[in-house]
């Protein structure tokens, strides 16, 4: 791999981490208010499936979206701004966190709606198709998903009309406050399910960006031999709260112990390339900070102009023609 390729996964993992960091002081501060499920902890799926993926290819998601937004190469000012309800916003300020889009890049939106986003890659996929395209469309989801019936249902529409469709599961063990064991039966697995369709899983340390990278760039080229769609399989851990800016121990949540979330910190998707990087001799502790400061200060700079953006006139409601 080359140099300069390992040193742009770790800018995107440090930028799409300080972003969201960033994000949720504004949060505990109240100048934002949109719901939003941030992706603290999980930046490795994001950037390790996005890199493997051309500017082409077209990406889903679900509620937990601005790791996926970012990694595609969405704008920041643009999603602050939609954050903070701002007419520069990605929607324009109407949709907030969970209707965020960037057209240009090929984002094509996130959705509250648990298990929207694999059925829009599939119909992506099936127009590709027909257009003899070999643009991927891929859909993130959450293993929350696979309680949704349309999940199974884009997996077999998918394998049954060979749609190479990239499937991507961040799998972080809990939907809102439930752990995956009290949703599934004890005999199986949702992996063995997806398996019976025929669907190849290509399990993957999901806070490992290589690995998840690796893992892509194989379930690419498997999906571009066979004609059929594929599943990443990426094992993670939220950081945060499901939906909000505060850690659960802060508010004194039980559904989990901090000593599990502890474990899961130590194995830091950020600090983990930092130590390849240094580890490697790709560079050193202070070419690391010189692009730390450089991202941060970028960030702010975002920040604050997304804050001077003006609020959306009441006039323009019903209104819907900007390109965004
Ligand atoms: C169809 C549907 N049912 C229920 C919900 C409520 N809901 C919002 S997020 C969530 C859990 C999602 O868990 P998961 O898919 O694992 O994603 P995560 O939040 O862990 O990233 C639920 C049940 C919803 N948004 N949509
Ligand atoms: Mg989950």
């Amino acid at each position: 791999m080359k140099k300069d390729f390992i040193i742009n996964l770790y800018t995107q993992l440090y930028f799409i981490r300080r972003a969201e960091e960033v994000m949720a002081d504004e949060y505990r501060v109240g100048t934002m208010k949109t719901p939003t499920h941030f992706g603290i902890g999980q930046e490795a799926c994001a950037v390790g499936v996005c890199s493997a993926l051309n500017n082409s290819d077209v990406v889903y998601t679900h509620h937990r979206s601005h790791t996926h937004y970012l990694a595609k190469g969405g704008s920041l000012f643009r999603l602050i701004a939609e954050l903070f309800g701002r007419v520069d916003g990605c929607s324009m300020g109407r949709g907030g966190s969970v209707h965020i889009i960037d057209k240009k890049k090929n984002f094509f939106g996130s959705s509250p709606i648990l298990g929207h986003s694999s059925a829009l890659s599939v119909g992506a996929a099936l127009a590709f198709k027909l257009k003899k395209s070999k643009k991927i469309a891929a859909s993130f989801f959450g293993e929350g998903s696979f309680d949704e019936g349309s999940v199974w249902e884009s997996l077999n529409y998918a394998a049954t009309n060979n749609l190479p469709t990239l499937f991507v599961c961040e799998n972080n063990l809990y939907a809102t406050e439930t752990p995956l064991d009290v949703r599934t039966s004890p005999r199986t697995t949702f992996i063995k399910k997806v398996e019976s369709f025929a669907i190849k899983v290509f399990d993957c340390d999901g806070n490992d960006v290589l690995d998840v990278y690796k893992s892509t760039l194989k379930a690419i080229k498997y999906m571009q031999k066979t004609s059929f769609p594929a599943l990443i399989h990426a094992r993670t851990y939220r950081w945060r709260e499901h939906v909000g800016p505060l850690w659960d121990y802060e508010v004194n949540r039980t559904y989990r112990d901090k000593s599990e979330l502890d474990s899961w910190i130590k194995k830091c998707p950020v600090k983990r390339m930092e130590r390849y990087i240094i580890n490697n001799k790709v560079l050193n502790k202070n070419d690391l900070l010189k692009i730390q400061d450089r991202v941060n200060k970028s960030i702010l700079k975002d920040l604050e102009k997304a804050r001077k953006s003006p609020w959306p006139s009441p006039a323009d409601l019903f209104l819907n023609t900007r390109e965004v």
